[in-house]
């Protein structure tokens, strides 16, 4: 996997993806990340990459003769690739979003910055538009950065089968279980019994009713998109969580 990041502060983007398991993906060769500084295509000597809106108002708008000629620099370096312009018009990102974008080969990202960017731009040069949720950034750089980190971890080369898709939280669409490690006393507070068992049938019994338990009470809006199998209803009813979980279900629509 390709990611091409375009950006006017490609300084930023430089220790998170240095670290950790993106690191590793980048020396292992299964992805490549190259930032490029969109400032070097401005057209005039000042390097102007925004300007003011036509129509009046606050705040500046990037140039697309300068956007354009960075996608096209990128393209003609590796390939056609996925262009997405990070912004907060964009549809929400999410897992299955990550999903979609961890099958392509080549993504190229552009960051906005102040208000954003000349429609034209969006119109001629733009394939998607992703936004990673309501709350307002400063640019689109550590929008990047999550999708870099949440499609890289999916690619099959770069995890192990340890900790796999399938154990995680959203691929079942419930949240992680309470997760417990030495001392056993802590605080006061001991390791619940049945996980010092030695009991796997109990354990995940256990596992499974306190991820339910705690995806109703934190996040119901995860169970519509939830399935639980015959043997998951039975003991749901037995411990009376079906109910609920049916009414939280019904809100989907
Ligand atoms: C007049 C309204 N503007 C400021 C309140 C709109 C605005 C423009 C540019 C708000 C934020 C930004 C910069 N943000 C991004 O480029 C961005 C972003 C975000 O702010 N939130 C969630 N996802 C993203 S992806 C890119």
């Amino acid at each position: 996997m390709i990611f091409d990041i375009l950006t006017i502060f490609p300084e930023l983007l430089d220790s998170p993806l240095n670290e950790s398991i993106i690191r590793r993906a980048r020396e292992q060769g299964h992805i490549r990340i190259k930032n490029t500084n969109i400032r070097d295509f401005a057209l005039d000597k000042h390097a102007t990459t925004d300007d003011r809106p036509f129509g009046g108002g606050e705040g500046m708008v990037m140039k697309a003769d300068v956007l354009q000629a960075a996608v096209h620099h990128v393209r003609n370096e590796n390939g056609p690739g996925h262009v997405i312009l990070l912004s907060p018009q964009g549809r929400p990102y999410n897992q299955a979003v990550a999903e979609e974008l961890s099958r392509r080969k080549h993504l190229i990202l552009v960051c906005g910055r102040y208000e954003g960017v000349d429609e034209r731009f969006r119109a001629n040069c733009v394939d998607d538009e992703i936004s990673i949720g309501d709350y307002i950034l400063t640019g689109g750089e550590l929008a990047a950065m999550v999708i870099v980190d949440s499609v890289t971890r999916l690619l099959p080369e770069v995890l192990g089968c340890a900790d796999s898709a399938e154990q995680d939280t959203f691929s079942r669409g419930l949240l992680k279980h309470p997760q417990y490690t030495r001392p056993r006393e802590y605080a006061g507070q001991d390791v619940p019994d049945v996980l010092l068992s030695g009991n796997h049938a109990q354990i995940d019994e256990f596992r499974f009713l306190t991820s339910v338990r705690q995806t109703l009470e934190r996040r119901p809006d995860l169970l519509p998109a939830v399935t639980f199998t015959p043997a998951e209803i039975k003991l749901l009813k037995k411990q009376g969580l079906y109910t609920e979980i049916i009414k939280q279900q019904a809100k989907k629509t």
